[in-house]
């Protein structure tokens, strides 16, 4: 039969050259589904592959709901324990896709038992708790990062590398919102875990906040001092028996940032901003020129550059950033053919793949444990300023 060229998940590992990893995937929600997606989607088109995933086993409380994704996405085993999968030998990367209360327990015992981590974010539900897992992971020596996504949208990436080339001057402002609406009183959203802090820690600024102070760092620098203001606008909600529970989490927070490199700036994030579906925007001001993004609109970048036109048309520019020369882009389409929020996570599983193989750092292009750690650091000061109305100076 002739050859025809096709290429399956085995021979993606371009004969033999590329190892597998074991994964094992903690949840199968939401992000249990983004990052099964990218684990299989990673092969054969961040191709060759520098490791190949495999996706050994799924684990859930729920037997029957994690049967049901192992066979939607592929996983071998299934688990309704977390700790009989991490004693899988199989399992060489621990995938933690769930709710942020079960984050530390689950991260610490892999990370002795010397699994390399991947954890959705934020880390944790507060800076102590982040504390514990980045002492395990650096005791144990294995790879470990935090999803903060965002990190890997070729637009963003671009304004990092611009602005670490200097191509703006001296940072001034960096100013930043990550507006939702799904749990506004239309949506009849009920008290949900995003909203009981035992579970999750905080409300809009653990989910929201967490990713847009991620790239306050990851764009601008560390924050020195914060001054915040939280709100809670639907005071309890329907639990699942129907009594009503007290939501005792923020639905939105406001907060002030000054940087230590003298930058000063703001962050922002709630659920109650109708019309916005998933709205992260932020803006950084330099001496040179500036920089705009919006996740709605993600494969674009809004510049202005100090000079480089004639005064009559000074002013942003759109540009559609999806050229080859565009991070990660030549693993995709030809330029215009634009690409999604799930890309995101093939980059930055790409990227964990990438530093546990070749035995790369994660950081600083990559939010590892301590980026996760020093977030959850400055949210807990956000909190605090809030509680005190007062300035909270931010000390890691
Ligand atoms: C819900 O607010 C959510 O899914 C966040 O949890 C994600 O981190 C964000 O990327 C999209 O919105």
């Amino acid at each position: 039969m002739a050859e025809t060229g096709f290429t399956t998940m085995a021979s993606a590992q371009a004969g033999g050259a590329a190892p597998t990893i074991g994964v094992g995937m903690l949840g199968y929600a939401f992000m249990g589904k983004a990052h099964s997606n990218a684990y299989k989607k990673l092969p054969y088109m961040m191709y060759p592959p520098v490791a190949v995933p495999k996706l050994v086993a799924i684990a859930g409380r729920n037997e029957q709901a994690t049967r049901a994704a192992a066979q939607r996405f592929g996983y071998a085993k299934v688990y309704t324990d977390w700790r009989e999968m991490l004693k899988d030998d199989e399992v060489q990367l621990f995938d933690n896709g769930g709710p942020n209360n079960a984050h530390a327990e689950p991260c610490i015992a892999a990370a002795n038992l010397g699994k390399h981590i991947l954890c959705e974010k934020p880390l944790a539900r507060t800076a102590a708790e982040a504390a514990t897992m980045l002492d395990a992971v650096t005791k144990t020596g294995v790879k470990h990062a935090v999803m903060f996504n965002y990190r890997f949208v070729p637009a963003v990436r671009l304004a990092r590398d611009l602005i670490e080339q200097g191509k703006l001057g001296q940072i001034y402002h960096f100013r930043a919102v990550y507006l939702q609406e799904w749990i506004m009183p239309h949506y009849g959203t009920p008290h949900i875990w995003r909203l009981d802090k035992q579970q999750a820690g905080s409300g809009a600024l653990g989910d929201l906040g967490s990713h847009i102070i991620d790239l306050a760092r990851f764009l601008v620098g560390e924050p020195r001092r914060v001054s915040a203001a939280t709100q809670t606008f639907i005071k309890e909600r329907p639990d699942d028996s129907g009594a009503m529970k007290k939501v005792d989490v923020d639905d939105a927070f406001v907060s002030t940032v000054e940087f230590e490199n003298g930058a000063i700036g703001s962050v922002e994030a709630t659920r109650f901003a109708g019309g916005h579906k998933n709205y992260n925007s932020f803006e950084v001001n330099g001496e040179k020129g500036s920089i705009r993004f919006n996740l709605e609109r993600m494969n674009e970048l809004d510049v202005f550059w100090v000079g480089e036109e004639p005064k009559e048309t000074q002013g942003f520019h759109n540009i559609n950033v999806s050229e080859s020369y565009h991070p990660w882009w030549s693993n995709w389409w030809p330029q215009g053919h634009i690409i999604g929020w799930e890309h995101t996570f093939v980059h930055e599983i790409n990227h964990l793949l990438d530093a546990i193989v070749n035995h790369k750092p994660v950081a600083p292009y990559c939010a590892d444990f301590t980026d996760g750690y020093r977030n959850a650091v400055i949210c807990d000061a956000i909190l605090q300023s809030a509680e005190d109305g007062r300035r909270v100076d931010i000390q890691y």
